[in-house]
């Protein structure tokens, strides 16, 4: 089953989620600034294809990824009632047929996990061809300006490629690793490879010594399934690869590099094939950033370009990142709806969480819990910031568990009216986000625990009488719902 990128952009198109540029466009500048516009739009706007990108013959796509329908189109499941969250009923089904159930035989079990029985399914597939080596550059051949790279902010070192996927693998585990990381282009066969400090592709490329080269390839497009997945917060031990093929219920198909041993998927749009020496470093930056700052330049890995191969009308997917909400938000939207039922493998206390997109989804995380015993909030704080990429999280704040974590004024309600400062906040130190600006110190800083559920339990230990919430008699309610009409409102 093919579902590449291209596949991808008629599904938008028969959606009415896609926007054709037919006029000339400029990639410096021009470009960003329209998806910027159009991403801020209500709903996230429409995805853009534009066809003449200014001095270059391939068209451009920005903004697939930007809004709920295109995301669930993108993850297939725009037919399921429950959108993105039938992905995580799915994996809540799947952690339940892998828990160990007492008193059944070993057949019993194999019968009764029809899931688990997929498995292999998802596994990645190596074929012989695939469409994206129809056309190969090596040699003088390669240049890396026949591509329409943007530079989306004034301030931007250079161009940046910003939706490429990053296939490395680790050195001594033999994993494979596949992660979006921006490539500022230094020149037509040199990138900057940007995998930050806490990321797979960083720790793959530590694995490598003083004189050894680590291949890298990074392709575009292909099934949007795992562009998807090397955004993902998944731990070092999942691939993205198979969580991938978890997701469209099939293995990725994947073709070997002209030039080295790696794979990538067959029906990519565009590849590019290299190498980083781990310790060959350049400065690389400033990037207008999803922190809506610039970023500020610092040392990085090169990346050596070696070939370059693509489909015969291969289309270049780009993003821009900057002063959210945009295109990433519904990127990270996916993941907060996807990661629940795993976070809840640790936190099963847990009922709902939410990472609002103007907190960069590392800034500030938003749980809803049913707090049982003293401390329990303190308790989930302190598992967030032990936890993945949400380790991050500058904020946690906790409230009740009949409380909508997505409702910004019922938690900026309960932040406000429930809260001792004193009292509520909790204060520790940990790793930040490598783009964090607000810390005098690189990738370390503060956080603050917010406890804004109500203290009415015997084991709170509030000294005086909880008041009681406002609510009006369900019958009452009724009456006037039946009645409204009569009321002439
Ligand atoms: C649009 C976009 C751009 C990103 N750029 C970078 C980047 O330049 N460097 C980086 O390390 N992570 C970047 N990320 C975040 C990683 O893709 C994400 O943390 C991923 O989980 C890392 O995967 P890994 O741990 O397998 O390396 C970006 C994410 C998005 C959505
Ligand atoms: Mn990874």
């Amino acid at each position: 089953m093919s579902h590449d990128f291209q596949t991808f952009l008629h599904q938008l198109e028969s959606a009415g989620e896609l926007h054709r540029v037919s006029a000339e466009v400029d990639p410096y500048l021009e470009m960003g600034a329209i998806a910027d516009r159009v991403s801020k739009q209500p709903g996230g706007g429409k995805a853009l294809l534009f066809e003449k990108p200014k001095g270059y013959s391939m068209p451009a796509v920005m903004n697939a990824y930007g809004s709920i329908k295109r995301m669930a189109i993108a993850l297939g499941v725009e037919k399921e009632e429950r959108g993105l969250d039938s992905i995580a009923d799915r994996i809540e089904k799947l952690i339940q047929e892998a828990m160990p159930k007492p008193g059944l035989g070993f057949f019993d079990k194999l019968a009764k996990l029809p899931m688990l029985a997929e498995v292999g399914n998802w596994m990645p597939k190596s074929v012989r061809k695939g469409s994206c080596q129809e056309s190969v550059l090596q040699g003088t051949e390669v240049q890396l300006s026949k591509l329409p790279v943007l530079t989306t902010w004034p301030e931007d070192g250079g161009p940046f490629i910003t939706l490429g996927l990053s296939h490395t693998r680790n050195k001594a585990t033999g994993h494979r690793n596949v992660g979006l990381y921006r490539l500022q282009v230094f020149d037509d066969r040199t990138l900057g490879f940007h995998a930050q400090l806490h990321h797979d592709g960083a720790r793959n490329r530590h694995g490598y010594d003083d004189t050894e080269k680590m291949p890298v390839a990074v392709s575009f497009g292909g099934d949007p399934n795992l562009t998807y997945c090397a955004t993902a917060p998944l731990p070092p031990f999942l691939s993205e690869l198979m969580f991938a093929g978890f997701l469209r219920g099939s293995g990725i198909e994947m073709v070997k590099c002209i030039t080295n041993d790696l794979e990538v998927p067959a029906d990519s749009e565009i590849v590019i094939e290299g190498y980083v020496n781990p310790r060959e470093l350049r400065n690389e930056g400033p990037f207008g950033d999803h922190t809506g700052y610039y970023s500020l330049a610092d040392d990085y890995p090169v990346l050596h370009v070696e070939a370059i191969t693509m489909r015969k009308n291969a289309v270049y997917p780009a993003t821009i990142v900057g002063r959210p909400p945009q295109e990433d938000a519904y990127l990270g939207l996916a993941t907060e709806r996807i990661f629940l039922p795993l976070l809840r493998m640790v936190l099963p206390e847990i009922r709902d969480m939410h990472l609002p997109a103007a907190g960069g989804f590392h800034n500030l995380v938003i749980v809803s819990l049913k707090k049982e015993y003293p401390g329990h909030a303190q308790k989930v704080m302190s598992a967030i910031w032990g936890t993945g990429q949400i380790m991050f999280s500058k904020c946690v704040v906790v409230v009740d568990e009949d409380i909508d974590p997505h409702d910004m004024n019922e938690v900026l309600f309960r932040i406000t009216s429930n809260v001792d400062p004193r009292r509520d906040m909790l204060f520790t130190d940990g790793p930040l986000d490598v783009l964090d600006h607000s810390s005098d110190r690189f990738a370390f800083g503060s956080k603050v625990g917010i406890d804004a559920t109500r203290k009415n339990k015997p084991f709170d230990g509030f000294k005086r009488e909880w008041p009681k919430d406002l609510v009006f008699p369900g019958e009452v309610l009724e009456k006037i719902t039946a009645r409204w009409k009569e009321y002439g409102l």
